[in-house]
């Protein structure tokens, strides 16, 4: 594509579209951005991935001409290709935070899923299709799945029939994506749907171009499960920084020097992990709670370089809460979190101050709006805050003697306990906390968590299989989706969590990074189990 090897960029700015940027500059493009309305009609094709919230990005773009623009270049059938919000903002109105007007150039309200349903909103995860018609960028995608992330869908309907190219099943059966002539739309995220993905803009940058066709028909399916691998990183004795996995979270070498463990490097093992076919990949700045993330400039560069390469979610955790640093200069939560956002991660994983925050809240029963989970998620929405938590089985004769949630045990403890509760820590895991997992997942859901990664200490690095009891108990009490990590030790593990809970995804380390279990084989051996997960 020389010469006209560029795309025309719309960023309103309200967001991390970093990942869109890298996948373009992938597949040989540059990027001109929008500055003015006058660049919109200039496009030779046009790039809108819509991020935040409807209503402000209406805003934006009425304010700054940019709307008539958009819908006179959408009228002219110049290529163009909204991903999510880019996606809804071309229907009438939307209901989030409204009803408020769109660009209504397509017949249909955006509503939000209807979590008493008995489903988890926002919808996460990976998805197949129907494709509905010859629809062109799709083409090559057949039953593969795609990732989605949003907690508001357009409805098919009679009216807007024309427009639909696919759609999916997540409760409901909603609008995945929308074709007229050169213009498309997606809900989903191509730039985070690994190969699929990619193919996907690959046919939108070069249409004229002979791609193989599939014309495999997208079949109905369920969300499938994530299997998500994890990096714990920190600085070793030496200043590197190193992929390192504990036991129960110590990661010191039991030897002469004591030295910290190191499995690899960051940026090598994400990628590596990628190509296996992780669903997501996690990062830990596992010392983040005492090293300011702002000082430890490795870890966005950790972040930049894997997201050049890395084309599924990234989420980053570790030391995201407010800060003061030596000179008295203060940090923000929210200001550690963006750094983070514009460095490549599509979601960041707040573990200690997520506790102190859900303390608070249920001492008073106020949401105040200031801690850093309700923060950052009302900015950039609760699908991109996680809470971690890192909770210790603690062992009771009778429940009745606790003020927290508790258990019956499968094994019971050292002194015969029938029951546990889990315990809450911070700093990793160095000091409990007066508050239990359950008490804490319902806290944060209600502060504004879109999704929980649920370890356990006590089975970290143990290989002998999650906390079935544990990883239950919390994702039957919340409606958002759970992570269920710590203790992966073979692929019936996966299988096994699977099956008799309700986690949406699994994640694993250890196992990983000493390639005794490959990502490959686990999602082989849960597709024979009639598990739904991508391939
Ligand atoms: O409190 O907001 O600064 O966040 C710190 C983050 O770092 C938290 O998410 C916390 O879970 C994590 N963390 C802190 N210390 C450790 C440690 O190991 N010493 N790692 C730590 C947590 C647990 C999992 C691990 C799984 C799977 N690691 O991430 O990857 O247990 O392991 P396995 O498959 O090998 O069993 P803040």
């Amino acid at each position: 594509a020389s010469g006209d090897g560029v795309v025309t960029l719309l960023d309103y700015g309200a967001g991390n579209v970093r990942s869109v940027r890298n996948a373009i500059r992938y597949l040989g493009f540059n990027i001109k951005d929008v500055q003015t309305p006058e660049d919109i009609m200039n496009a030779r094709r046009l790039i809108f991935p819509g991020v935040g919230a409807f209503a402000a990005a209406m805003d934006v773009l009425n304010r700054r001409g940019m709307a008539e623009a958009l819908c006179s270049y959408i009228e002219q059938d110049r290529p163009f290709l909204g991903i999510c919000l880019g996606l809804q903002l071309l229907f009438e109105s939307s209901e989030e935070n409204g009803p408020v007007k769109g660009l209504g150039l397509i017949p249909g309200i955006v509503g939000r899923f209807d979590s008493s349903k008995g489903y988890n909103v926002p919808h996460i995860g990976w998805n197949a299709l129907q494709i509905t018609e010859d629809s062109d960028i799709l083409d090559d995608i057949g039953n593969r799945h795609v990732y989605f992330v949003h907690s508001y869908r357009a409805m098919p309907s009679d009216d807007n029939k024309d427009w639909i190219s696919s759609t999916c099943n997540y409760g409901d059966k909603f609008i995945a994506s929308v074709k007229r002539g050169n213009v498309h739309a997606v809900q989903f995220h191509p730039e985070k749907s690994g190969a699929v993905g990619l193919s996907i803009l690959r046919r939108f940058l070069y249409p004229n171009n002979e791609l193989t066709k599939k014309p495999v028909q997208g079949k109905a399916s369920k969300l499938a499960k994530r299997v998500i691998a994890c990096l714990d990183v920190r600085t070793n004795d030496k200043g590197d920084l190193v992929v390192t996995k504990g036991d129960q979270y110590d990661v010191r070498e039991h030897t002469e020097d004591n030295e910290v463990r190191n499995l690899g490097k960051p940026v090598e093992l994400a990628g590596q992990y990628y190509k296996d076919g992780a669903d997501e990949v996690s990062f830990l700045n596992i010392t983040g709670f005492r090293d300011f993330p702002l000082g430890d400039l490795p870890m966005l560069q950790v972040l930049r370089y894997t997201s050049e390469n890395v084309f599924v979610p990234l989420t980053v955790g570790g030391g995201i809460r407010d800060f003061t640093d030596g000179n008295g200069r203060y940090y923000s939560s929210l200001e550690v979190a963006s750094e983070y956002f514009r460095s490549g991660a599509d979601k960041v994983s707040i573990g200690s101050d997520a506790v102190y925050a859900a303390e608070e809240f249920l001492k008073t029963g106020e949401k105040t709006g200031k801690s850093s989970l309700e923060q950052i998620s009302r900015v950039y929405g609760n699908q991109a805050v996680v809470v971690s938590i890192d909770p210790r089985r603690v062992y009771v004769k009778d429940p009745d003697t606790v003020k927290f949630k508790t258990i019956p045990v499968r094994y019971p403890g050292p002194n015969g306990e029938k029951y546990a509760w889990y315990q809450c820590t911070v700093n990793g895991g160095r000091e409990g906390r007066p508050i239990g997992a359950y008490e804490l997942a319902k806290a944060i859901e209600e502060l504004g968590a879109g999704e929980i990664l649920l370890n356990c200490i006590d089975c970290d690095g143990q290989g002998k299989g999650f906390d079935i009891d544990l990883v239950k108990l919390i994702s039957d009490a919340v409606s958002i989706p759970v992570i269920a990590s710590s203790g992966a030790g073979a692929a019936e593990h996966f299988s096994e969590v699977f099956n008799q809970t309700n986690a949406s995804a699994a994640l694993a380390a250890g196992i990983f990074h000493r390639k005794e279990v490959s990502i490959q084989s686990v999602k082989e051996h849960l597709s024979e189990a009639g598990i739904e997960v991508r391939i």
